[in-house]
This record gives structure tokens, C-alpha cells and sequence, in this order.
């Protein structure tokens, strides 16, 4: 029997990180927790990790795309937060925004770690971003880690 998992130790991964400036003041806690989580759970190389600030959620598939064009990363993760309001904006933004991801991690066979809170609040967003609820930015970094370490075992032949 054959059990594949992966690890999130990878001290020469190549992490993009694309993170929306809409709802910034939630975006950076989200950021500060995948940062922190590559570098002290995956013990990733300061200098291995980029960011790239766009303007809202709308712009990260394009975005991601041209990364993932570069062949330069392992991974990419994806921070940003959309929050309802009172019109049909909000699935608009998350329908396109998901599924663009979704689509770009498919065309270019690249982990691509969904680090986008949607919620119905400012409350439930804050919750999600470092406080009550956990950090969503460091769970999607893990995710990005294990990721890379999962794809990579089932591409080698050896296993
Ligand atoms: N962008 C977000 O990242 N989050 C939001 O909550 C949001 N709302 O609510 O409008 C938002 N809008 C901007 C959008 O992503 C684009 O930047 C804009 O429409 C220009 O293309």
C-alpha cells in the first residue's frame, strides 16, 4: 500500500503571495500569518518569498495567471477579503475570484492556497484574521507547503 502525505518543511520553496489592497487593514494580519507561517513552520527563505499587492479580489486571478506564467514558484498563495454588502457585488467578486483560482491552478498545474475570507461582516473577518478564529493567511500557507510536497512526490517516480 501506497500512503501519500506531505510535509510543510521546505527551506528552498519559491512562494508568491497575491494579496488584494481592498479591506487592507484585515489583508495584513492575513499576510503577517502566512509570513510567519512559511518562515517558522516551513522554514521557507526570506528571500524565496514575493508579494504582490493588487487592487481588490477581482484582480488576483489575472494576477496569479502571469505568476504562474513565470514558472519561478512552487506556489502560490492568495490573501485577500471580501465582505457582503448590501447589493449582488459580493457573489459577482467571489464567483469570478474563485473560479478564475481555481482555473489558473488547473491550466498551470501550480498549488494555488485559497487564503480569501468571505463573510457577512467586518466582525467575522477580523475573527478569521488572527484573532478568535484562527489565522486564514497561515492556513493557506500551510496548505500552499503541503501542497508543493504532495504534487512533487506524486510527479517523482520513485515512490
Ligand atoms: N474587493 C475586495 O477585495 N473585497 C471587497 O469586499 C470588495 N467589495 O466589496 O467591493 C472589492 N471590490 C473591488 C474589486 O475587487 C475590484 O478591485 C474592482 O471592482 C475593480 O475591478
Amino acid at each position: 500500500m501506497n500512503i501519500i502525505e506531505g510535509i510543510v518543511i521546505n527551506q528552498n520553496a519559491c512562494i508568491a503571495i497575491a494579496i488584494a489592497r481592498f479591506n487592507a487593514f484585515i489583508n495584513n494580519s492575513l499576510l503577517e500569518g502566512a509570513i510567519n507561517a512559511l518562515k517558522r513552520f516551513g522554514q521557507v527563505q526570506k528571500n524565496n518569498i514575493t508579494v504582490i499587492w493588487v487592487p481588490g479580489a477581482y484582480e488576483l486571478p489575472l494576477t496569479i495567471q502571469e505568476l504562474a506564467k513565470t514558472k519561478r514558484y512552487d506556489a502560490i498563495i492568495v490573501l485577500g477579503t471580501i465582505i457582503r454588502g448590501d447589493t449582488p457585488h459580493f457573489e459577482y467578486i467571489t464567483g469570478e475570484c474563485s473560479s478564475g483560482l481555481a482555473r489558473v491552478a488547473m491550466n498551470y498545474s501550480i498549488p494555488v492556497a485559497f487564503g480569501i475570507l468571505t463573510t457577512e461582516s467586518i466582525e467575522q473577518a477580523i475573527e478569521r484574521a488572527g484573532t478568535k478564529a484562527g489565522n486564514k493567511g497561515a492556513e493557506a500557507a500551510l496548505v500552499a507547503l503541503e501542497m508543493i510536497d504532495i504534487i512533487k512526490t506524486i510527479r517523482a517516480d520513485s515512490y
